[in-house]
């Protein structure tokens, strides 16, 4: 299986550009969840230690149905596909360039969420239109154990996240094991509250919000990821549910130009765009950088082919 691997603000992504299943034809939101329910150990083996490292998000390279698209795309964390990946867009964005794939440009990418527009601005820099993201619910309470009252709101930006500002605990790095405990516990207590999307689906990512110290950067983020790990860069679908709440309360004009950094203080600059459809069309740049090219090994005789499983 040949990967190439980049970070995107310290995130990682694995572009696996060939040797994945077969998920057959058809829209990728499909062949997405064909790929999360019979596919799970594939997933795991790629991402997991050995191979993998913690917090590292697979991009699968797909046909697109779209025969506008440059390519259709699945990404996926240890414990689950997502529906769209910002930083791992960013990500894509110079592998395809370093791959010589694309240039300079607008390039249209499919996702299970959508299709996105890629903006390769030079070698490292990347502008990702996204879906159109919501807010679909303001200000709901949570009990949380041993935190007791929690309130954020519920948004989409093609993932589900519930956005807590302020943070309860300052965001920054001293603090990422605490950060990471209480997300968790905001992430169950949404789900056994049924604190849910509009078809039932369940929060899969959690937000804290804080000031940043840095002047010209208007907020820092913890964001918690599916797999329990956080995330290294201020997350693009974070960011994109992030302003449409923001859009929503009315604290940020359409076109004004934010920056958003992550807990480990890697940036993206965000605006928005009114949507066709009461939300926001997020554009979120940020930078990636290719880390290494290379063959995926899964010998019989290795017991850990399928990855460290506690
Ligand atoms: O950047 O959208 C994102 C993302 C989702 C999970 C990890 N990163």
């Amino acid at each position: 299986m040949r990967v190439i691997d980049s970070h995107t603000g310290g995130m990682p992504t694995r572009v696996i550009l060939d040797g994945g299943p077969d998920l057959g034809s058809g829209p990728l939101a499909e062949r997405a969840h064909r790929f999360a329910t019979e596919h799970e150990a594939f997933y795991k083996s790629v991402l997991l230690e050995p191979r993998g490292q913690p917090g590292m998000v697979g991009a699968l390279l797909v046909a697109p149905e779209d025969s506008e698209c440059e390519t259709g795309v699945i990404y996926f964390d240890a414990d689950a596909v997502l529906g769209m990946c910002g930083h791992g867009t960013i990500g894509l964005g110079v592998t395809l360039a370093h791959l010589g794939r694309i240039g300079p440009g607008t390039h249209k990418v499919e996702t299970p969420a959508g299709v996105i527009s890629v903006d390769l601005l030079d070698a490292n820099t990347v502008r990702v239109t996204n879906i159109e993201s919501r807010r679909v619910k303001a200000s709901v309470s949570v009990d949380v154990e041993a935190h007791g009252k929690v309130t954020g709101d519920l948004a989409y930006g093609g993932n589900w996240f519930f956005i807590v500002d302020p943070s309860p605990i300052a965001v920054d790095p001293c603090n990422i094991r605490a950060l990471t405990d209480l997300t968790i516990a905001i992430r169950e207590a949404c789900i056994a509250q049924d604190v849910l999307g509009e078809n039932g689906e369940p929060v899969d990512h959690v937000i804290l919000q804080d000031q940043s110290h840095n002047k010209n950067v208007h907020s820092r983020n913890f964001v918690l990821c599916p797999d329990d790990q956080y995330d290294r860069s201020p997350c693009g679908t974070g960011s994109s549910a992030r302003l449409a709440c923001l859009a929503a309360d009315g604290v940020l004009a359409s076109g004004e130009e934010i920056v958003q950094e992550s807990v480990i203080g890697s940036p993206y600059r965000l605006s928005y765009q009114p949507g066709l459809n009461g939300g926001v069309i997020p554009t979120l740049t940020g930078q990636a950088h290719i880390m290494a090219e290379g063959k995926l090994i899964f010998a019989q005789n290795d017991p850990f082919r399928h990855g460290i499983i506690l």
